[in-house]
């Protein structure tokens, strides 16, 4: 029985990807945080199925202590202060867990068992301000965020150690994906829950920041497949995982009311911007520049082209379905609640 070590099992990718492991008879370890009250977030229902080991990605020992523990032969890690806004709120916390926590790791496999093979989970991020339109393995990165240079350290040590070391370490450059799993706070997820809100009479209105920012979104049960790939090739190697499409912020909000049967009319400009309730003439969509970010990263296009020849990944949930999925998950939550 082959054995995996997840940082990050609590998060929205964790938990697929536990999920997947476990169907493939892996025995599963996941690395948790302690909290004043115990909460597995989005791996509640793998009590029992999942050995949770408390651990904290700031804490070397901890992980040295998680990779005696669980002797994994694959090592995911996902943990991280994944949200970009926040970045700029929490600079150095970002950089302690996104950046060294990735060297601490790195360290505890080499020191315990540095046969296991490790995948760090790479970003889009990286590109930010893109300099090449796909973005592919090769194009430079150009990070936007304390977010994405802090993941443009973790990527480097993984390369670094790859190359050092002789070490099975790969890197996935996802592009974003959700799911209904996703953090509340995310912008998909955000529309979801509100156009569910909206069209129960439970909220007025969506305020969001830059609409016109484009992103190339797929699902997340799909992405954790292309780690799992990853770990399974003889060389380790870096990879962008995307779906080659990329949309606004807009469009998925058309598309997202439009699940509930409302169509939106846009008025007015920037700041000023509206969406109208064609039917009632009520605006549900308005603009809140606190949602602007001090730097954005206005497009993301991955080419999935080499992951789909050398892993032979290929993407199951398209980009409507993906919306039409998560609108109905949080109509039936809310719906559930009240
Ligand atoms: P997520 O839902 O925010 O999950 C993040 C996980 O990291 C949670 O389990 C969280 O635990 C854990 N964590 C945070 N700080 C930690 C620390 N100091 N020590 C140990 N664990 C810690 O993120 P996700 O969307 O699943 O993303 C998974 C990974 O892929 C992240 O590294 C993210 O940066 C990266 N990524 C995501 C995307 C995307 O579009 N989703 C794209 C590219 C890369 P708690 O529950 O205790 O907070
Ligand atoms: O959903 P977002 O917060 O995701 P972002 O910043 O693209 O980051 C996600 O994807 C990365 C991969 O590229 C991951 F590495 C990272 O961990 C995370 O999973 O924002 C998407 C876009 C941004 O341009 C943002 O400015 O939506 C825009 N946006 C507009 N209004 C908003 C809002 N974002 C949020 N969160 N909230 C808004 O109200």
């Amino acid at each position: 029985m082959k054995k995996a070590l997840i940082t990050g099992i609590t998060g929205q990718d964790g938990s697929y990807l536990a999920e997947l492991l476990l169907e493939k008879g892996y025995q599963v370890f996941g690395l948790v945080r302690r909290k004043s009250s115990a909460d597995y977030g989005n791996a509640e229902h793998l009590v029992g199925k999942v050995k949770f080991i408390y651990g904290d990605m700031t804490d070397s020992i901890s992980l040295i202590n998680a990779m005696k523990i669980s002797q994994a032969d694959e090592v995911y890690n996902l943990a991280a202060q994944s949200f970009v806004g926040t970045s700029w709120e929490q600079p150095l916390a970002t950089a302690d867990i996104d950046a060294i926590g990735v060297t601490n790791l790195l360290e505890a496999i080499r020191i315990i068992k540095p046969s296991a093979r490790f995948y760090q989970a790479s970003t889009s991020e990286m590109f930010g301000l893109v300099q090449e339109i796909p973005q592919r393995e090769t194009t430079p990165f150009y990070p936007r965020s304390p977010y994405g240079v802090a993941k443009l350290y973790g990527h480097w040590i993984t390369k670094n150690y790859r190359e050092s070391y002789d070490m099975h370490a790969s890197s996935g450059i996802l592009f974003n994906h959700e799911s209904e799993r996703r953090g509340i706070e995310f912008v998909t997820r955000k529309i979801t829950n509100s156009v569910a809100k909206i069209s129960l009479g439970l909220q007025e209105k969506l305020e969001l920041g830059n609409m016109d920012a484009k992103r190339d979104w797929g699902h997340a049960k799909d992405y954790v497949n292309a780690m799992w790939l990853m770990l399974q090739q003889e060389k380790a190697d870096d990879y962008v995982v995307a779906t080659g499409e990329t949309h606004t912020v807009r469009e998925f909000v058309e598309l997202a009311f439009a699940e509930v049967g409302i169509e939106i009319e846009w008025q007015g400009k920037e700041e000023n911007e509206i969406g109208i309730n064609k039917l009632n003439g009520k605006t549900v969509v308005c603009i809140n520049p606190d949602f602007y970010r001090p730097a954005e990263v206005e497009l993301l296009l991955g080419s999935p082209e080499k992951a789909e020849k050398h892993l032979g990944w290929v993407r199951q949930v398209s980009f409507n379905e993906l919306i039409k999925l998560m609108v109905k998950n949080d109509l039936e939550l809310i719906r559930k609640r009240s």
